[in-house]
């Protein structure tokens, strides 16, 4: 007998270790599944340094707005969100005693980059207990901001620390969750935009983030009512109502990003924009990819989302915007009187006039007329509708704002209204015109 040689004795070995790579390789119940990734894994292991504006992305604009400013620790970008009361105008002469974060309602825009870490302290100089939700953003569950259930409320006095990386691109929100349908409803809500890293197509020349809310104020009074279900009576763009409303300044030309967010208590609303057709590209659930996009002139953007529009601004003019719920175009509406529409008041107005000097019978031919005749109103409120426009009175308030596209344009500032090119708006017809095309 002889004794196997080295060469021999490997070979078996080598098998042996194979087949156990193998075995293990393979799942017990034949089911392959791995642990899945959290949504953040991919960016928060990539490091990525603070993005830079101007350079890394392009800031988005806010009408009657502002952005939060942060600064930069050991690679963190740090803000600081501050709820407490304020006095905040929706249009000029009518102001609302509120809440909000930094002074304003909505708070300031949360802007960073995909992968950029965040850092966010939030003190509370609320009345009551507090925190803040990051809707839509996917961190990790001990930062997402729900009282109760993930972190104890923010009491007031109190400061609470909050980090993450943002891991996806997108237009997302913030809101109270502590007591939301008092604190979102008083305006504590602002909006998140999270610029791509590696943008793949044409960053928007101009981007604009907009949030929709909604408001009950009765006239004259300046405390907004939150406990009211469906009778709201102030519809507002980033706070304002129209005519307090900035207008969307963009060039010929300009590729205009909109992001809507929408966190009023009740209502969804279907934002309408005169002169276009636009894509619908994201919602704060991320992109929508292109071969899924399909045109539209009306956005309909939910309670508690975000939709994001684009468009090349190639049609110049003076473009109205506005929510299509024509309630939502009115400002303090009151719904608890009668339908005047019709009546004939006959010597009614004459008779009350002696007993009661200046009465006057509304309504008759509509809600039109009111403002336009320079009724008084009370003390902090605004006229139900409209500010003079350059052929007249623009009878409507609320949710509405204009798109200015222009040739030029200085430092993207309101170049006031449209020039129209000689003959190129509508007006009178003549009588040869009727005759000519045989209109009685
Ligand atoms: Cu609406």
């Amino acid at each position: 007998m002889t004794k196997p040689g080295r060469m021999s004795l490997y070979v078996p070995l080598t098998v042996l270790v194979f087949c156990a790579t193998l075995l293990r390789a393979l799942p017990a119940n034949g089911a392959s599944r791995e642990a899945p990734q959290t949504p953040w894994a991919r960016t928060e292991r990539a490091n990525y340094p603070p993005g830079r504006p101007g350079i890394d992305y392009t800031p988005v604009v806010v009408p009657n707005g502002a952005t939060l400013a942060h600064r930069i620790r050991k690679g963190v970008k740090v803000y600081h969100l501050v709820s407490r009361p304020i006095r905040h105008e929706i249009a000029e002469g009518f102001v609302v005693d509120t809440w909000g974060y930094n002074g304003r309602t909505p708070g300031p825009v949360i802007e960073a980059v995909e992968g950029d870490r965040v850092r966010i302290y939030v003190t509370n100089l609320l009345p009551a207990p507090h925190s803040v939700h990051w809707h839509a953003v996917l961190v990790p569950c001990g930062m997402d901001g729900v009282a109760g259930l993930t972190q104890a409320p923010i009491s007031p006095g109190e400061t609470f620390r909050y980090e993450f990386v943002f891991p996806e691109p997108g237009t997302f929100m913030y809101h109270s969750h502590h007591d939301s349908m008092t604190q979102d409803g008083l305006g504590l809500v602002g909006m998140i935009v999270v610029h791509p890293r590696h943008p793949v197509k044409r960053k928007p020349d101009r981007d604009f983030a907009l949030m929709l809310h909604e408001w009950d104020v009765k006239v004259g009074t300046r405390r907004p009512n939150t406990i009211t279900m469906t009778d709201f009576n102030v519809l507002t763009i980033n706070g304002r109502a129209f005519p307090g409303t900035e207008s969307l300044v963009a060039k010929l030309g300009d590729r205009v990003r909109i992001r809507f967010g929408n966190l009023s208590a009740m209502d969804h609303h279907p934002i309408h924009l005169h002169g276009y057709a636009f894509k619908v590209v994201e919602t704060d659930g991320g992109a929508i990819p292109e071969s899924a996009q399909w045109p539209e002139t009306t956005v309909l953007v939910p309670v508690g989302t975000t939709r994001s529009i684009e468009f090349i601004a190639d049609n110049p003019g003076d473009w109205l915007m506005h929510c299509h719920m024509t309630h939502h175009m009115m400002n303090q509406m009151g719904h608890d009187i009668p339908n005047m529409v019709g009546v004939d008041p006959g010597e009614l107005d004459e008779r009350i006039r002696r007993i009661l000097p200046g009465y006057m019978t509304m309504g008759q031919d509509g809600m039109g007329h009111g403002a336009q005749m320079g009724m008084p109103i009370p003390p902090n409120s605004i006229p139900m509708v409209g500010r003079g426009g350059q052929f007249g009175y623009i009878t409507m308030g609320g949710m509405v704002s204009i798109l200015k596209v222009r040739e030029k344009l200085e430092n993207g500032k309101d170049p006031g209204w449209y020039r129209f090119p000689q003959g190129s708006v509508s007006s009178m017809a003549t009588p040869e015109e009727l005759r000519a095309d045989g209109i009685e």
